[in-house]
């Protein structure tokens, strides 16, 4: 059907633990809208193929030693970056599908012991998410999943201090999804619960602020 004049895409953000499924179920989700006649697009952070970037995934892998306060901003800044052009691609009809965002960056950097109001500051101005969807899994089961790949934070102590971190950060509007499930349950939950999001942005909902 055609995109009327204030429609746009929906801006719709998956979140969780290291290994809860993110990254399947975001591709999935694309191809599922595509399929169903949505347009749609995945963004991921961080986005390494930056500058900004390529210093994150530097520091992920520990080639590169930073202030918790520094890597915090970059994260930031990497989601500034990709702003303008996420806002032209939504007004444009296209729903975007995001492996991680804002969250993510309060939930890592909270769990070093950084305060949260410092933490959310940065991001504050970005685009607010129509939908966030958790994925919840316990941090025990997902280090179960094809192991852990050595980067800094993929272990089971820090993993369980950034679900603390999560529980702080989440509010009633986001949907928590038992990622526990077949790929093929959560896959199918998820792209119910998205078509309503999608159907309520094509009908001109207005885009907002996060944390404004
Ligand atoms: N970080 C930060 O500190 N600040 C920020 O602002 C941002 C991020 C944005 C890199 O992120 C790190 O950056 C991350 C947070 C921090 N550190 N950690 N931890 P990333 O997104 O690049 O990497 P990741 O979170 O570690 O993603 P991942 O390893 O790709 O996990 P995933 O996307 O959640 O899961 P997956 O790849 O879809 O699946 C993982 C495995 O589980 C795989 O073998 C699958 O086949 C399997 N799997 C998936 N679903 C199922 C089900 N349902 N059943 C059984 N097995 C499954």
């Amino acid at each position: 059907d055609n995109c009327k004049s204030g429609c746009r895409g929906a801006l719709v953000v998956l979140e969780g633990l290291d290994r809860c499924g993110k990254t399947s179920q975001s591709a999935r989700l694309v191809k599922n809208l595509d399929e169903l006649g949505y347009p749609a697009e995945l963004f991921r952070f961080p986005d390494r193929n930056t500058v900004i970037g390529q210093m994150i995934s530097s520091y992920l892998n520990s080639d590169s030693q930073l202030d918790d306060r520094t890597i915090h901003l970059l994260f930031s800044a990497n989601r500034w970056e990709k702003r303008s052009l996420m806002e032209s691609k939504l007004r444009n009809g296209i729903t975007l599908i995001v492996d991680r965002y804002a969250y993510s960056g309060v939930a890592f950097s909270s769990a070093k012991g950084l305060d949260i109001e410092w933490c959310k500051a940065p991001d504050m101005g970005l685009l607010a998410p129509d939908l966030v969807l958790y994925l919840d899994i316990s941090p025990e089961k997902a280090s179960e999943r094809g192991g852990y790949g050595g980067e800094r934070y993929e272990q089971l102590e820090f993993q369980k201090k950034v679900a603390k971190s999560y529980e702080i950060l989440r509010d009633a509007s986001w949907k928590i999804i038992d990622a526990n499930r077949t790929v093929e349950d959560v896959q199918e939950q998820i792209r119910d619960i998205v078509l309503d999001y999608v159907k309520t942005c094509r009908n001109g909902k207005s885009l907002s602020q996060l944390w404004l």
